[in-house]
C-alpha cells in the first residue's frame, strides 16, 4: 500500500510551562536523535526540519487563579499555531515536536483556521491516557497540559480559548479520544457534558484496536483534514516509560502500530503532534524511539506485507 505524502517540516517546541514535571523542554532533541528525520526520508518523504521555536523560559511558578504559567503557555501557543498555520498555508504537514500537550492548543488552533479558510472538515484524533479537559475549577494541579481539549472547545481563560482570535477554534463533535484511563472527577462530568466522543480503555478491551479505530475513523471522505495528537502516555507505561504522568494499562505495542497503520491507511493525515514525551525520565532514549517507530507506521510502513 505505498501512498505518496505531502512535504513534512518538523517544528520544535522545546518547552515544559504546562506541564508538572520538567523536562518535556527537551523532547525535540531526544525525537531528532532517535532518527525521526531520517526515518522519514527513508519512507520517500521530503522532510525539513524547521528547527526549535524560542519561547519563555518555565518559570517554575505554582498555579495562579488555577493556572500555572498561564501567561508562557500563552506565548508558547502563539508561535505554535503560527508555525503549523505557516506550513499548512505553504502545503506541508507540520509535525510538532513537544514539548508538553499543552502545545496541542496552539497546534489545533493554527489546523483549524487552515480549514476554515479552505472549507475542509477537521477531524482530532487524541491519542492520550488523559482527557485533558480540565479547568481551573476542576483541575487537581494547576497544570495546563491537563487542559487544552476543553480550551480548544471554548471552556476556559480567555487567552487560551481565544488563542486564534474569532471564538473557540474547535467544537467537541470534532475529537475523537482513544487510549483513555485516567480522568479527574470535575473533569469526568465536563466531558459527559459536553458529549466528547471517547473510546477508553474499557471500550477498547471489550471491542478490540481494530473495531475501535474503526469507529474513531468513520465518517471522514477527501475534504477531511485529519489531525492527530499523540501524548506519548497514551502507550503502556511498560513501553513508554519516558513520560511525566504515566498510567498503567494502556495500548501495548502491537495494539499502537495498528492504531498507527490504520491512521496511515485512512490516506487522511494532515498533522501530527509528539508531546509529553521526557527524556529524562527516559531509559536511555526507548521512549523516542517508540515514537520514531510508530511515526514510520503512521507513514506506511507495516510490519507486515503489505507496504
Ligand atoms: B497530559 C491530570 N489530569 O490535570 C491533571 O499528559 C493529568 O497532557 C494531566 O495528558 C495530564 O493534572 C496531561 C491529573
Ligand atoms: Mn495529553
Ligand atoms: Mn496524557
Ligand atoms: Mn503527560
Amino acid at each position: 500500500m505505498s501512498r505518496v505524502y505531502p512535504p513534512v517540516s518538523l517544528i520544535g517546541a522545546p518547552t515544559d510551562v504546562g506541564a508538572g514535571d520538567r523536562g518535556a523542554r527537551l523532547g525535540p532533541e531526544a525525537l531528532r536523535i532517535a532518527g525521526l528525520g531520517e526515518a522519514l526520508v527513508a519512507r520517500g518523504v521530503d522532510v525539513l526540519d524547521r528547527g526549535n521555536l524560542d519561547g519563555p523560559r518555565n518559570p517554575w511558578q505554582p498555579p495562579h487563579d488555577g493556572y500555572r504559567h498561564i501567561n508562557e503557555v500563552v506565548a508558547w501557543n502563539r508561535l505554535v499555531m503560527d508555525a503549523v498555520y505557516a506550513e499548512l498555508k505553504g502545503g506541508r504537514m507540520p509535525i510538532l515536536l513537544g514539548g508538553d500537550h499543552c502545545l496541542g492548543l496552539g497546534s489545533i488552533t493554527g489546523v483549524a483556521r487552515h480549514c476554515r479558510e479552505n472549507g475542509r472538515k477537521l477531524r482530532v484524533l487524541w491519542l492520550d491516557a488523559h482527557a485533558d479537559f480540565n479547568t481551573s475549577q476542576v483541575t487537581p494541579s494547576g497544570n495546563i497540559h491537563g487542559m487544552p481539549v476543553a480550551c480548544l472547545c471554548g471552556i476556559g481563560p480567555r487567552e487560551l480559548t481565544h488563542l486564534g482570535g474569532d471564538g473557540p477554534a474547535i467544537t467537541p463533535d470534532v475529537v475523537r479520544q482513544i487510549g483513555i484511563r485516567s480522568v479527574d472527577q470535575g473533569e469526568k462530568r465536563l466531558v459527559k457534558e459536553h458529549g466528547l466522543e471517547v473510546y477508553d480503555m474499557r471500550y477498547i478491551d471489550e471491542v478490540g484496536m481494530k473495531r475501535t479505530m474503526e469507529a474513531a475513523l468513520a465518517d471522514m471522505d477527501e475534504d477531511t483534514h485529519l489531525h492527530v495528537s499523540f501524548d506519548v502516555d497514551f502507550l503502556d507505561p511498560s513501553i513508554a516509560p519516558g513520560v511525566g504522568t504515566t498510567v498503567p494499562g494502556g495500548p501495548n505495542y502491537r495494539e499502537a502500530q495498528l492504531v498507527m497503520e490504520m491512521i496511515a491507511d485512512s490516506g487522511r493525515l494532515a498533522s501530527l503532534d509528539i508531546v509529553e514525551l521526557n527524556p529524562v525520565i527516559d531509559t536511555r532514549n526507548v521512549t523516542g524511539e517508540l515514537s520514531v517507530d510508530l511515526v514510520e507506521s503512521l507513514f506506511g510502513k507495516s510490519t507486515l506485507m503489505r507496504d
